[in-house]
């Protein structure tokens, strides 16, 4: 056991809940912000929440926004953490293009918030601070794989916000002697995945199609390649990065690269089907090998300004310094995904890390 106390922002998204279990699982007592809402959005921490007028509990949850300094304030001011958690963030990168100001408000100066925070209350040397940075930042990387030491070049508003997040936690480690770092994280899901990122939206599919409830999965590029991993190994690495000797940046990644067009084959032949590619550009159709019906078709909608087209991790300083690597492999995390939308489709109940 031991006295540490952590504070998660995002802690309803798919990372916080992750890091939120992992920290209590090691004994932490966990403060969680979550935004008030006008419907439930706790869905992924309902678990592991305990009502305190019932028992004792080591998680809580506070409500409160990276928009709002003076809340933020006053919340580092309540909880005294040991280590801050910065995943709260409007994390869509199609739709920072959609909103760029409020992007660059909760992603960007958010983060300026939480550290000046700690700075106000005269925290620098007693608080961790963990910043969400993000493979996003290499987009037109000219690198291949990138690395701690290969350039950036945002593609993004979502991204250019992160770029700021990025250099102001580094910024405060120098000025301040802040024990801040950032960890670059590439793509990451899960079954828990927000449901409009694309591996989600095609398992999600994937599941409705096999019961009869959609007929097709419209989606944007599907040549886009990523280096996808498991949630639950990058929240594992976001700790070791805060228990490091130093204050540092690292990338976590799996070192594979694979196109959405990939993932589209392997989460639909999770169910049996087999997709056969036929047309160009526009017009190019997954179609089911056996019925000949049309499951995939390109919808320009999705196409976004400007696009990342490769992504793919070095993530050997992390595995140097920190001991990590991700354990969950391209295929298995395929499975793991579609097979939990097939649970869920099915009318199972998320708790504990999976269907029951
Ligand atoms: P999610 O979108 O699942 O979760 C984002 C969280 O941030 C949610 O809890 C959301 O609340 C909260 N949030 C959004 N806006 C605000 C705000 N203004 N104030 C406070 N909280 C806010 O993201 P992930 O869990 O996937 O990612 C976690 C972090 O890591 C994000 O910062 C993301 O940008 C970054 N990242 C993610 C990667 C990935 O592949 N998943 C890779 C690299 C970086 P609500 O539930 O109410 O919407
Ligand atoms: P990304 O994730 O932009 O990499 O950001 P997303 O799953 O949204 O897109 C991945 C790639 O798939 C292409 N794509 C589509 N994407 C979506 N969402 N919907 C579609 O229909 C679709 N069709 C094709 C995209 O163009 C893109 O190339 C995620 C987020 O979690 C960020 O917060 C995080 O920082 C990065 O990963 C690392």
């Amino acid at each position: 056991m031991t006295d540490k106390v952590a504070l998660i922002t995002g802690v309803t998204g798919q990372d916080g809940a992750y890091l939120a279990q992992l920290l209590l699982q090691n004994g932490y007592v966990v403060h969680g912000i979550k935004r008030r809402s006008s419907s439930f959005n706790t869905e992924r921490v309902d678990d592991i929440y305990v009502d305190p007028h019932e028992r004792d509990t080591r998680f809580f949850l506070h409500y409160g926004d990276l928009t709002d300094a003076t809340n933020l304030i006053r919340l580092v001011q309540e909880t005294r953490p040991s280590e801050i958690y910065n995943l709260g963030a409007q994390s869509h990168v199609q739709v920072s293009f959609e909103t760029p100001e409020y992007t660059g408000n909760s992603d960007a100066l958010g983060t300026l918030r939480l550290l000046e925070a700690i700075r106000i209350l005269r925290l620098e040397k007693s608080v961790r601070f963990y910043q969400a940075s993000t493979s996003e930042l290499y987009g037109k990387a000219q690198q291949v794989p990138q690395s701690e030491t290969t350039p950036f070049h945002p593609r993004s508003p979502y991204a250019a916000a992160k770029l700021y997040a990025y250099w102001i936690t580094v910024n405060y480690r120098e000025a301040y002697g802040m024990f801040a770092a950032n960890g670059i994280l590439f793509n990451h899901e899960s079954p828990t995945r927000g449901e409009t990122f694309v591996t989600r939206k095609i398992t999600r599919a994937v599941a409705a199609i096999d019961r009869g409830l959609q007929e097709t999965l419209y989606l944007g590029n599907i040549d886009a390649r990523r280096d996808w991993g498991h949630a639950r190994d990058y929240v594992e690495g976001m700790w070791r990065i805060l228990q490091h000797d130093v204050p540092d940046d690292f990338v976590l990644a799996t070192g594979e690269t694979h196109s959405v067009r990939e993932f589209v084959e392997l989460a639909f032949a999770q169910t049996g089907r087999t997709i056969r590619w036929q047309g160009q550009g526009v017009d190019e159709v997954g179609v089911d090998a056996d019925s000949g019906a049309a499951l995939v078709r390109i919808d320009p909608r999705y196409f976004r300004p400007t696009e990342v087209d490769l992504l793919l991790g070095d993530a050997s300083k992390a595995k140097a310094r920190l001991g990590w690597t991700h354990t969950v492999g391209f295929r298995e995390l395929v499975a793991e995904m579609v097979q939990a939308d097939l649970a869920r489709a099915a009318g199972g109940k998320w708790h504990s890390g999976r269907f029951v």
